[in-house]
């Protein structure tokens, strides 16, 4: 089986430090947990940004000091979150990506989310596409519905907004969105184009099972504190490293290489190590 790439959510947009005191806010804090990621296995470390308070933000100079101070500490792929926070402007969610970022992500569709909504008009999906590809980051597809693969599929083929083969994340777990059972996967990786590469992010007490049920598949995964808080059962994880490294001993068990940041660039084609620019 082909090796895996293991994506680490350190601090999304939605958890607190009152619910998980380890949860990363400042950029030495970031930096540190995208360090030991990087040491349990991970190759890509997907960032919100926050506020010293937790608010979360989607500012440029705070993802400017998050991302010069990972690249103190690790060659990383660094992938910004475009999702940003519910009920964000889209324009405040795409502008750290003048920083030139390795990757990023993008969301093709609109779902419910808790009790909010995470909304991504299709106009809107269209600008965040535009701003990767002037800045060349590689787009990284969220996919929380079903109809959101299929808009990606439709961008790629029939309007050439995005170009294929694209990365795929399949989110299964949100409140209101795909439920984290395996049959929508099962269903989701059966429309899923030939050559495009997949990840699965479990949400909540899915997360570990739906790691090993990609890694079975030969699915890359993601994990991290953005989508779970807890190491096991009502034990908190002091990090996302934690289930990092629980992945990356699924991934031994179940005989998948853990690929190294350079293996999963090459996999990924996002090309050299990139630092912050502007
Ligand atoms: N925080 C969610 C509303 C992303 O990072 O691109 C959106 C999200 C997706 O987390
Ligand atoms: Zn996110």
């Amino acid at each position: 089986m082909d090796g895996v790439i293991i994506t680490a959510a350190i601090n999304g947009a939605e958890v607190m430090k009152t619910d998980n005191p380890s949860l990363p806010i400042s950029p030495e804090e970031v930096a540190e947990e995208a360090f030991r990621c990087a040491e349990a296995g991970a190759s890509i470390v997907h960032l919100h940004g926050r506020l010293p308070d937790g608010t979360p933000t989607q500012d440029i100079d705070t993802f400017r000091a998050y991302f010069a101070a990972i690249r103190e500490r690790s060659d990383i792929i660094v992938q910004f979150s475009t999702g940003g926070a519910v009920g964000m402007p889209v324009e405040e969610r795409i502008e750290a990506l003048a920083l030139g970022p390795e990757m990023a992500t993008l969301t093709t569709g609109t779902c419910n989310f808790g009790e909010a909504i995470f909304e991504n008009s299709l106009p809107s999906i269209r600008l965040i596409a535009e701003r990767q590809r002037q800045f060349g980051v590689k787009p990284e597809i969220e996919v929380f519905e079903v109809g959101m693969l299929d808009t990606a599929i439709r961008l790629v083929e029939r309007e050439g907004v995005l170009k294929g083969p694209l990365h795929v994340d399949f989110v299964l777990g949100v409140p209101g969105a795909l439920d984290g059972d395996e049959r929508h996967l099962d269903y989701l990786l059966s429309r899923l184009p030939d050559g495009w590469t997949w990840c699965v992010a479990g949400v909540g007490r899915h997360e570990l099972r739906l790691a090993r049920y990609a890694l079975e598949r030969g699915g890359h995964v993601r994990v991290g504190l953005e989508d779970n808080i807890y190491v096991s059962k009502g034990v908190l994880a002091d990090g996302s490293h934690s289930l990092v490294s629980l992945v990356a001993d699924m991934a031994r068990e179940v005989g998948r290489p853990v690929l190294r940041v350079a293996e999963s660039r090459k996999l990924l084609r996002v090309g050299e190590v990139r630092y912050p620019v502007g």
